[in-house]
Formats: C-alpha cells, structure tokens, sequence
C-alpha cells in the first residue's frame, strides 16, 4: 500500500478520497488554489499544500505545481478524482517519469478512450455492441453521403475529440448532410484543435444507461452493473440511479458480462465506466470513462463495494475486492446532484451557506464537502452535494427519497433541491418512464407554465 496519497482535486470528491485513505491508513496531502483555503478537504487532510491562484488552469491543472508539492511532502501516490486531470494521459506518464503512481487506468488506455473513433473501434473489436455508423473518421475524401444513406438517415456527426455533446450534429435529411458535416468539423477543430468526425445512426429517443467496471490490470475483470443516467439538462446528468428501471436481470448478466471479458482482453487496470445509449432493448456502445465517476456511490450502495478504496488497493497493485459470482445488486439507488443554481434557470448561485442541515435516517447518504458558514466559490463547478438515497426496492428507495428532500436545508444560495421535490412526485419518474430528452422537456413545459 501507499505510504501518502496527494489529492489532486477539491469539493466532495476530494473529501471522499481522503476518507477512503483514512480507513486505508494511508496519510493525505490536500492541494489547494487560494480560493479554496477553507476547504474542508483541507481542514481535514494531514497536509496541505497551496498550488495556485482560483483559475484552474493555474491551480488543479498546474502538473509542475502538483509535482513540486509531491516532492515537498514526500507523496508516492496521486489520485486525481473526477475531471480535472483525471483522463490526461500525459500527467499519467509525467507522475510514472518521477517515481509517483498514478491512481487510475494505464496511460495507453486513457489515451485510446479519449479519442472516440479508437474507442468505438476497440469496443467493436472486443465484442461491444456499438451504434451502426461510419468505420471510423470520415474525411474530405469519404463517400460521406453514401456511408450516410447506408446507415439510414437520421444520421449524426460526431467529434473523435469531442464527448459531452459538443462537436455533434444531427442530419434529419440527406439535404441536411453537408451543412452538418462542416458546421461539427469546425465546431471541433476549434474546440478540440482536431476536426475529425465520423457518422452514426442518430438514436430518437434512447435512455443512457452505463456500466461500472474494475479490473486488476492482469486480465482480471468484473462488472458492477449499471446506472441509469437518462436524466441530464446540456448533458449534465442530474439524477442517476441503479438498477435501470427498464433492465431485467438476464439482460444485466449479458451486457455486463460482455463488458467484462472486454476489460478482461484489454487488460484493463482500475475503474470505468461503459457508456450505452438503450433503446428497444439494445444497447450500443457511446463512450468509456477511465475514471471514478461523480454518480459512483448510487453502485456503491447497490453493491456493498467501496470503488474509492478498491481503486487505490488495485492500483497499489492489489487483488479485485470479488469475484463475478459475489457480486450481488442489492436493492435500488437514486443520486440527486444537489446544485448552487436558480432550479428555474439552473444560472450558478456562489456565495455563503447560512443554514445547512443535511438529511439524514436509514439509506440515506450524503456526499459534500460544505458546512454552515462556507463560501461556495464562483471558479467552479456548482455541486454543493450528492444525496444518494437506498432502499429494497425503487419505491421504498423512491419513499426516502421524498422525505429526505423534505428534511434537507440549504439557505443563502438558490439550490436545485425544488427541483428535486418537484421530481419525486412525477409520474414519468415514478414509473421510471423517461429517456434523454426526458427532463429538457419537462423543464421546456414548466417553463410555459
Ligand atoms: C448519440 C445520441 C443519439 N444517437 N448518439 C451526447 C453526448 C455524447 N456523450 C453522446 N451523446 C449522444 N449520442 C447517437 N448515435 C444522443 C446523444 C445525446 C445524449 C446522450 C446521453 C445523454 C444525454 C444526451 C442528450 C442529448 C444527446
């Protein structure tokens, strides 16, 4: 095991890291920018060491202020989180050049997933199902009107660079092909600096549904199940939850298993996430993280199996926490990402928390990093805390939910909590009947309300 874990992130995920240090006996340096000095990953890490300025760039993103705060505590180990440099391979590769393990997946494959066309390629190779489309990039050169027509219109564009929604666009019609084309390829150029894009079948009204992995970088690797992430507002997921309410168990076990034995084959080292778009019954592969995920505790209730920790012992070089046949799905899990927004306008509300009490009562999980007093700062992203919710079944689960969201304060910001208590009482979330476009709709038609 690692004798000192640097965390190179803040908020609720670096709180969570150092707990799963504590419980591992692992000591913790805490990074921060100066707008983060009364953090309470700071408060409560051993050490703590100040890398920058606010802006991220300069701060969480800063490798030689990360490296050097490394060499002045003595770390051996860093644990990016979420976001920030989580999927850069190049920090990976800069943290192994100087003796530092990198807690995650091995450079090559944080590589390859983020370029989505060799992500697409491989999970087609390894057995994946995927969405029908181009084989890889379409270029200048490409028959691209006849790959589309095969494909079937509507088709979609996508970025190989892109990934949470920009770069991609939609072809209802062959007419609307060129324009398409074009508008995505400039769009990623200067988005991403790399202007290849590839066509897909566009999926109408699909749900998203995800599923956990971990493996041990020896070809050991299991599947925790799923998370049903369907309900996003500008692709950022607002509510996720496990089991999918339209998944049966045999379907699990096949798409869970066909995503193991992929990981198994690759070798894979850590934990990740399978992206699919499901849509009658079928899956289709979209994407994969190579990181932990914000959602990943609605899989830690669900299984009894603590990802933070298994990911550190895995990459300490440690032994899968079960094997296939242990792993049980227990009961159902929903997470509402709690955020310091206007629920009408979802505009960022920074500022002071004047009162704070967080639910509590059996099944019920709160992972943040405020207190009463804390300044949420304007840098950043606007979670102020995950509320996950587990109950035996969706409606005990769901019952919780309610009354959770009830008891929950957080005064002297706008929250998106009304909009939570505005969703546990609708029928489509009640009966679990939602997809994509679920929730813009729904807010589309609040707002004309
Ligand atoms: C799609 C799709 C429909 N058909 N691909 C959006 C972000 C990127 N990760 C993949 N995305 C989509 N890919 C095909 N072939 C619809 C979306 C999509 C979406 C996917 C997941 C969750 C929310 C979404 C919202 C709009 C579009």
């Amino acid at each position: 095991m690692f004798d000192k874990i640097l965390i190179a992130n803040r908020g609720e995920i670096a709180l969570r890291v150092l707990r799963a240090c504590k419980e591992l006996g692992v000591a913790t340096v805490a990074v921060h920018s100066t707008a983060d000095a009364d953090a309470m990953h700071v408060r409560l890490a051993d050490e703590s060491v100040c890398i920058g300025p606010p802006p991220s760039k300069d701060s969480y993103l800063n490798i030689p202020a990360l490296l050097a705060a490394c060499e002045i505590t003595g770390a051996d180990a860093v644990h990016p989180g979420y976001g920030f440099l989580s999927e850069n391979a190049r920090f990976a590769e800069i943290l192994a050049e100087h003796n530092l393990q990198f807690i995650g997946p091995k450079a090559e494959h944080i590589r390859l997933m983020g370029d989505k066309i060799e992500a697409k390629k491989t999970a087609k190779r390894l057995g994946i199902p995927v969405v029908p489309g181009s084989d890889g990039g379409v270029g200048p050169d490409d028959d691209a009107m006849g790959i589309a027509k095969a494909i079937g219109f509507p088709v979609l564009v996508k970025a190989a660079s892109g990934g949470g929604g920009r770069g991609m666009k939609v072809a209802q019609t062959p007419d609307d092909l060129l324009l398409a084309l074009s508008t995505a390829s400039n769009e990623a150029k200067s988005a991403f600096g790399d202007a290849s894009v590839y066509l897909e079948k566009y999926l109408q009204k699909p749900r998203h549904i995800e599923i956990q992995v971990l493996g041990d970088g020896r070809g050991g690797a299991i599947h925790l199940g799923e998370r049903d992430c369907s309900l996003q507002r500008r692709h950022q997921k607002v509510w996720e939850e496990g089991p999918s309410p339209v998944l049966t168990a045999a379907a699990r076990a096949k798409i869970g298993a066909t995503c193991a034995k992929a990981m198994q084959d690759m070798k894979y080292l850590g934990v990740g996430t399978i992206e699919f778009l499901f849509e009658e019954g079928e899956f289709y592969f979209i994407e994969m993280n190579t990181r932990i995920q914000v959602e990943h505790p609605v899989t830690e209730m669900i299984t009894d199996i603590d990802l933070v920790l298994e990911q550190i012992r895995i990459a300490a070089g440690g032994e899968l926490p079960a094997t296939q046949d242990e792993v049980a799905i227990i009961g159902h899990a929903i997470e509402c990402r709690v955020n310091a927004e206007n629920p009408q306008t979802f505009r960022p509300s920074p500022g002071r928390i004047t009162q704070y009490h967080p639910p509590g009562g059996l099944g019920v999980r709160i992972d943040s990093a405020v207190y009463q007093g804390y300044v949420i700062p304007p840098y950043y992203d606007s979670l102020v805390g995950k509320l996950i919710v587990h109950g035996k079944t969706r409606a005990e689960c769901l019952m919780r939910l309610r009354r959770a969201l009830d008891e929950m304060v957080v005064e002297g910001i706008e929250t998106t909590l009304p909009l939570f208590r505005a969703l546990v009482r609708e029928p489509g979330i009640i009966d679990g009947d939602y997809h994509i476009h679920w929730l813009e709709q729904y807010l589309a038609g609040e707002a004309a309300n």
